[in-house]
């Protein structure tokens, strides 16, 4: 190595590349011009600056397009479009996997999967386009096209404006590849001397420098005006001012909260509330131009109603336990909350919608959201006279923007993916022939009644609590139906009935406890709950897809 360089050592040995061209026909002179060395540097540094130039390709057109996508519509931005491409096309074993391995961090390691495997394209072409530079610069502007066909794919995608994004960021982006690539591979012609290679070693790295300081304010400047037009949505929530209920919720009996140290809290907070959804972006909407539309098969009476005229209606509050199709047995993916809304089945007789059963032409409502998403669920149930409404308010609050702000469904004993759309903007009158919703294209079931489950909340598993008296407490739903008992088993023993708390209503889960005298030792235990029907929960195992899990949830804790 040329010792004296006042240069990282990378660049020296970048340095070493051009003087290796040179040594063809100059003799070698310096310090450091021995064959093998010296070309596995070359091969080194042409990979690092070929690699450089790939990443900050890569950077520039996901800048680029970031900072277009903030000016036209955040969602259509290439990662989020990429994503939900992605999120669509997933098998439910995989998503499965991913709910279950990541939880609710899982569209944000989806981001970062994107991320990672456009940085290895970037370098990918960034190398190649050393030799072979219009080919570099072309692949970039193939994944620009790839890009801007996944967004005018999107359900949600509204015009041709969509493509832009994916557009603009490619253009900027084999641009910055093709430059930074001559600027690494350039040898001074009248080179004489180590100094000639260090500049133009210091030309790409200029250049580099001001691609990526370039591209990280086009970056940020995106972002702003992303959070700009989300700022539209945040503000008409934070200046909604919710209606007093016509029907208010019943009183919640005393004692529906066990005071047990660590049981599901009964009302679960908005900020604790699960959230399963699709959207890679969440859905900003101002309610000032939010519209939900009514028609279909047997709507006599189509009608767009605005958040307002909504909530000039009266509204009722009811508690409501809400419950994923895809909670595994013991799982997080349910909570209750106080809920307020316009009562659905008015509005659909006033559109002339009729019961199947008493006549009525469609038998599945669906309903739509601002991002493309499709809900079906029977017009039987919806209109049985249950509390199935479009809500406004969660726990006294406007619903918060990731639960649908500012209108969502909920059917009460239907589980989310059948019932509970957010972000509603339409409802359709069709038959469950006629149309198939996002989840039954994907091997869900049509119609999902939510499974009769108990949950062990405490002691956790393998947990290890001190000989005594160990209380076992939980939560147990069956909405709609309600639950009339739970019974708790430890090993093989005999069935014991636990405590309940009251019911608050059918439509909300039940708090149970027991106390269990627990003896030194390794233990099982379980628990099953009954229904309102006088349906004793099923010990049969099945998994969530297609129409939710079943099987008893148990506890395996080490008393000591
Ligand atoms: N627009 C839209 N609505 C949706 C979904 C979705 O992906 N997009 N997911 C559904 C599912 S599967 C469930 S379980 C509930 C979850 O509601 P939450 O996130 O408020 O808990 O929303 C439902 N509504
Ligand atoms: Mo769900």
């Amino acid at each position: 190595m040329c010792v004296g360089l006042p240069v990282a050592a990378w660049i020296e040995d970048g340095e070493a590349e051009h003087s290796l061209f040179r040594d063809r026909t100059n003799p070698p002179h310096g310090c450091c011009r021995i064959g093998g060395v010296s070309s596995f540097r070359r091969i080194l540094s042409r990979s690092a600056s070929g690699t450089l130039a790939g990443l900050l390709a890569a950077f520039t057109a996901l800048s680029v397009a970031e900072l277009v996508a903030g000016a036209v519509r955040p969602a259509a931005g290439p990662v989020t479009v990429v994503g939900g491409a992605v999120v669509d096309r997933t098998p439910a074993a995989v998503k499965d996997f991913a709910i279950r391995t990541f939880g609710q961090s899982d569209k944000f390691v989806l981001q970062l999967g994107i991320l990672a495997v456009v940085a290895l394209l970037g370098v990918g072409l960034g190398v190649l386009s050393l030799s072979h530079r219009r080919t570099g610069a072309a692949g970039v502007l193939l994944f620009g096209i790839l890009g801007s066909a996944a967004a005018l794919s999107r359900p949600d995608s509204a015009n041709i404006g969509d493509a832009l994004p994916s557009i603009a960021g490619a253009l900027t982006g084999a641009l910055a590849l093709y430059i930074l690539a001559a600027k690494a591979v350039r040898v001074p012609a009248d080179a004489d001397g180590a100094g000639a290679g260090m500049w133009s070693r210091r030309g790409f790295l200029a250049a580099a420098g001001v691609t990526a300081v370039a591209a990280a304010s086009a970056g940020a400047v995106g972002r702003f005006l992303t959070a700009r037009q989300g700022q539209g949505a945040v503000a008409s929530r934070e200046s909604l001012i919710l209606p007093a209920p016509a029907s208010a919720a019943p009183a919640l009996p005393g004692g529906v909260q066990l005071k047990v140290a660590g049981i599901s809290a009964f009302t679960t907070p908005n900020a604790d509330f699960y959230r399963v959804d699709t959207a890679l972006t969440v859905p900003q909407v101002d309610a000032a131009t939010w519209r939900l539309r009514i028609h279909g098969t047997g709507v006599t009476r189509p009608r767009t109603y605005s958040l307002d005229q909504l909530l000039a209606r009266p509204l009722i509050e009811r508690d409501i336990t809400l419950t994923c199709v895809s909670n595994e047995v013991g799982g997080p993916y349910i909570g209750t909350a106080r809920w307020l809304g316009v009562p659905l089945t008015d509005l659909l007789r006033e559109a002339g919608v009729r019961r199947p059963s008493q006549g009525g032409q469609a038998d599945q409502l669906v309903a739509r959201s601002v991002d493309g998403m499709t809900l079906g669920s029977p017009v039987e149930d919806v209109m049985d006279g249950r509390d199935a409404m479009l809500a406004v308010g969660m726990n006294g609050q406007p619903l918060p923007v990731d639960h649908g702000f500012p209108v969502r469904m909920l059917v009460p004993g239907l589980y989310g993916y059948v019932s509970a759309c957010k972000w509603i903007t339409e409802i359709e009158l069709t038959t469950f022939d006629a149309y198939d919703p996002y989840w039954v294209k994907r091997k869900w079931a049509r119609k999902a009644p939510i499974k009769t489950q108990a949950r062990i909340d405490t002691p956790k598993p393998f947990a290890r609590p001190a000989a005594g008296t160990v209380t076992l407490a939980g939560v147990a739903w069956a909405q709609h139906r309600g639950i009339t008992r739970v019974e708790v088993r430890v090993d093989d023993g005999p069935w014991q009935d636990a405590d309940l708390a009251p019911q608050a209503t059918a439509d909300t889960w039940r708090q149970w406890s027991f106390p269990w005298t627990a003896t030194p030792g390794g233990h099982t235990v379980t628990v099953r709950a009954t229904d309102g029907t006088g349906q004793v929960q099923t010990e049969r195992r099945t998994r969530t897809i297609p129409d939710g899990a079943s099987g008893w949830h148990s506890v395996f804790v080490t008393v000591t």
